[in-house]
């Protein structure tokens, strides 16, 4: 039996995104975030055969488009990538909108204003178009906040560290330079891709943040390690580990997100002050503390990231249930 899926490729500042615009499951569930889990019970196999290897890679990464279940949206999304299903990826939702736009399959109610469902929540969007291509998506995220802060871990080879948590869609152990960590070029991309397993373990033996609002999500999922910028007109780079061995090669809208958060709750960053913040490869988004808000009566933020997208091409991909390797696999 053969499953075909209707994909347009691309990437948000380098970072994949493959929009899977037909071949979508039928999902049960009265929310997004009932369907995300509909979907982990019974189609998987759907997410691993189009993110893994042979049909994706590491850092693969997509998304489903829906009718939402809430009055006074859009569209909902349904995002996959290979550690599962998130509840909000930024850089995927900058290339869903972006190639949901430039083909038709999201018809917004007013131009260059979308409102998104998402499992995290509801988020709100402007957009751009010039010469007929969305030139830039800016995703007003979901309340966001730090979790927790100083977490203390011994990371063997590496030292002691002290970690922050924040959620902005996604929970991330934040790790600022400091004693064995001095800076993302001087760490290196092996070395991430080493100890970023053993801090997200090491942060998780002591802490499991789960959301106030919607128990589903929770756990530290991914770990970003900051630094100071490296070139003019940034405040700040970062590497976001995420899955089990890949590196954001986009700034990351969700961890962005959560690091307006935390530098908010540090005091050092004021609200509407733009925080452009740049990726392992130097790419980039703009960020924003758009409002001071509350989740579920703790401190929080609404963070605004605006980045742009491209489409690389069509992709048909068949899932053929004949082929040893159907299910997708990773080494
Ligand atoms: O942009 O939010 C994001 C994201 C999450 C994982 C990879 N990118």
């Amino acid at each position: 039996m053969r499953h075909t899926f209707f994909c347009i490729d691309g990437h948000t500042a380098g970072n994949p995104v493959r929009l899977v615009a037909g071949g979508a499951p039928l999902l049960q569930g009265a929310s997004m975030s009932e369907r995300r889990q509909d979907f982990l019970a019974r189609f998987d196999w759907i997410r691993t055969g189009l993110m893994f290897e042979p049909r994706g890679h590491d850092m693969m990464s997509g998304g489903f488009l829906y009718p939402p279940t809430l009055p006074d949206t859009d569209a909902g999304v349904l995002f996959i990538e290979t550690s599962g299903c998130l509840p909000m990826c930024g850089h995927g939702t900058i290339g869903i909108v972006t190639f949901g736009l430039e083909n038709g399959l999201i018809v917004p109610r007013e131009p260059g204003r979308l409102r998104l469902e998402v499992p995290a929540g509801v988020i709100d969007l402007d957009y751009a178009v010039e010469a007929g291509r969305v030139a830039w998506v800016k995703i007003r995220n979901v309340p966001s906040y730090v979790a927790a802060e100083g977490i203390r871990i011994e990371v063997p080879g590496l030292g002691p560290l002290s970690v922050d948590v924040a959620y902005g869609g996604n929970y991330y152990a934040i790790v600022e330079p400091q004693g064995g960590y001095r800076g993302l070029d001087a760490l290196g991309a092996q070395a991430i891709l080493r100890f970023s397993p053993q801090v997200r373990a090491l942060v998780r033996e002591q802490f499991t943040p789960v959301h106030p609002l919607d128990p589903t999500i929770q756990g530290v999922s991914h770990v970003l390690w900051a630094d100071a910028p490296s070139s003019e007109g940034a405040h700040g780079r970062n590497a976001v580990f995420y899955g089990e061995r890949a590196i954001d090669r986009s700034p990351c809208g969700t961890g962005t997100s959560a690091r307006l958060a935390h530098l908010f709750a540090k005091g050092r960053l004021k609200v509407g002050e733009p925080f452009v913040h740049e990726s392992f490869i130097k790419s980039r988004f703009t960020g924003r503390v758009e409002a001071v808000t509350e989740l579920a009566g703790r401190p929080a933020i609404i963070p605004s990231v605006q980045g742009s997208a491209i489409a690389t091409g069509h992709n048909t991909i068949w899932i053929d249930r004949a082929d040893v390797f159907w299910e997708g696999f990773q080494v």
